[in-house]
């Protein structure tokens, strides 16, 4: 059951989930407030790329998150947690194979089948965020991306507003883990179980560089470390890409 502080609205057709849920955010809107919608005429990846999926193929979904009292560089893992809301639910539901691809996929092996986006909303009375993410429930993915659906890796038809609640149900236990130290430690260690980037080899763009390294696990900020030639760094943001063993590069952002 669907924890009862959330505040949902479907929509058979939006620009995007996350525009209306910010526009809402800053017409004082509450924390738990969740759009989603059977096709969005404006889907949005992060940096201006855009979501995409044929009306009622995927489940795409924002929801409100107000928390004042977080730490600022804790912020950020706002999509890991909902990542790790999306592999988790994902089990309830009988459905296992899902990790993450850090910094913000799920994945089947090497196919994305969700991605989250969060962005950050000055929101009165406190900056709030909006993240969203978009699942594939039979939509296969746009031509040309390594993509795949709950239908594909599972032969089942999921019904999305199950799914839904099974993800917010998620989101709402292990946001709570954000706020102390205790929690942290569980969450980071609840990520790197299902962080499939741990232990490949990968090249992440920096704006226009590209490191190489070898994904160990999570920092203690969450962000991801990479054994490189040059020594142990920590990696805040960037696109990533696993790499075979051969260097040749196994998938896209
Ligand atoms: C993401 O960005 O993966 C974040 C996607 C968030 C979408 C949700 S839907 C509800 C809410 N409202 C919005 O407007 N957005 C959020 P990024 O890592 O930048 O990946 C974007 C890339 O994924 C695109 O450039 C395509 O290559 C690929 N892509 C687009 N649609 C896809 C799909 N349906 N399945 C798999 N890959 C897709």
């Amino acid at each position: 059951m669907r924890p009862h502080n959330y505040k949902v609205s479907h929509f058979v057709e939006i620009d995007s989930t996350n525009t209306q849920v910010a526009v809402a955010a800053r017409a004082g809107a509450l924390d738990g407030t969740v759009y989603w919608a059977d096709f969005q005429r404006a889907g949005r990846g992060r940096l201006d790329r855009v979501w995409e999926a044929p009306p009622g193929s995927c489940l795409m979904a924002s929801v409100l998150i107000r928390e004042p009292k977080l730490a600022l560089d804790r912020i950020h893992a706002i999509t890991a947690v909902v990542a790790l809301s999306i592999v988790e639910a994902l089990g309830d539901l009988g459905i296992a194979g899902a990790s993450m691809k850090w910094p913000n996929d799920v994945v089947v092996g090497e196919n994305k089948l969700a991605g989250v986006l969060a962005e950050l909303v000055d929101a009165p009375p406190h900056a709030a965020v909006v993240v969203g993410f978009g699942i594939n429930v039979t939509f296969g993915g746009p031509p040309g991306a390594k993509a795949t659906s709950l239908e594909i890796m599972s032969g089942r038809s999921i019904d999305r507003a199950v799914l839904l609640d099974a993800i917010l149900t998620r989101v709402a236990t292990n946001r709570v883990l954000l706020r102390d130290e205790a929690g942290w430690v569980t969450l980071r260690h609840g990520i790197e179980a299902v962080l499939a980037t741990i232990g490949q080899d990968v090249t992440v763009e920096l704006g226009d560089e590209q490191v190489v390294g070898h994904a160990v696990g999570l920092s203690d900020k969450g962000y991801l470390l990479l054994d490189t030639e040059q020594g142990r760094i920590e990696v805040v943001t960037g696109d990533l890409r696993h790499l075979r063993s051969t260097g040749s590069a196994e998938s896209g952002h």
